[in-house]
């Protein structure tokens, strides 16, 4: 991949598998999740439907498809915070974002009602978070596609850098348009 595209598609890195954790590090990573629905907020701020629609690099998501997008896969990572922490080692279930993508909420829902979603979700599941002793992060869930267990701790790692990935994507596009 040209070093152009690698950039726009992975404006932070591609995720960097973790070796561990520190108490250090999980506070950072559930800082993030908890900052991320008003870091969408920003994202959409003043931008018209226009804008909305425009892809955050070429051949990409738009801003729109995003939005939605950060919404269903943290619907995802909810749901399999709560199995891991109430099964053992539950297989979970993938599902294929590119075509959660073409359905008609993504197409034709506005914005904000997914960026509300977040808002509520995140209290959730940061509330979940906070309340975990350290042998609740090393519980795991089993990902088929993956074919390895994903212990919690590194599961919040994961969707932190999905937060600051997705957010950069359209702060970056912003910058680029001068919106
Ligand atoms: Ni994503």
């Amino acid at each position: 991949m040209n070093e152009n595209l690698e950039s726009l598609m992975y404006p932070i890195g591609r995720y960097q598998r973790q070796d561990g954790y520190t108490p250090e590090l999980l506070k950072e990573w559930i800082t993030v999740l908890k900052h991320l629905p008003s870091w969408m907020d920003a994202c959409i701020e003043n931008l018209d439907a226009h804008q909305l629609q425009t892809p955050y690099r070429e051949g990409g998501w738009t801003i729109q498809q995003v939005v939605h997008h950060v919404a269903d896969s943290h619907a995802n990572a909810y749901i399999r915070l709560k199995l891991a922490l109430t099964e053992d080692n539950p297989t979970i279930k993938p599902y294929n974002e590119y075509r959660w993508a073409l359905l008609n909420d993504v197409q034709d829902v506005p914005v904000n009602v997914s960026v509300t979603m977040l808002h509520t979700m995140h209290i959730r599941m940061v509330s979940v978070m906070n309340s975990m002793q350290p042998t609740d992060w090393e519980r795991t869930y089993f990902h088929p596609e993956h074919k390895r267990d994903i212990p919690v701790w590194e599961m919040t790692a994961m969707y932190a850098w999905h937060s600051r990935h997705h957010t950069e994507h359209i702060m970056r596009l912003r910058e680029r348009m001068g919106w």
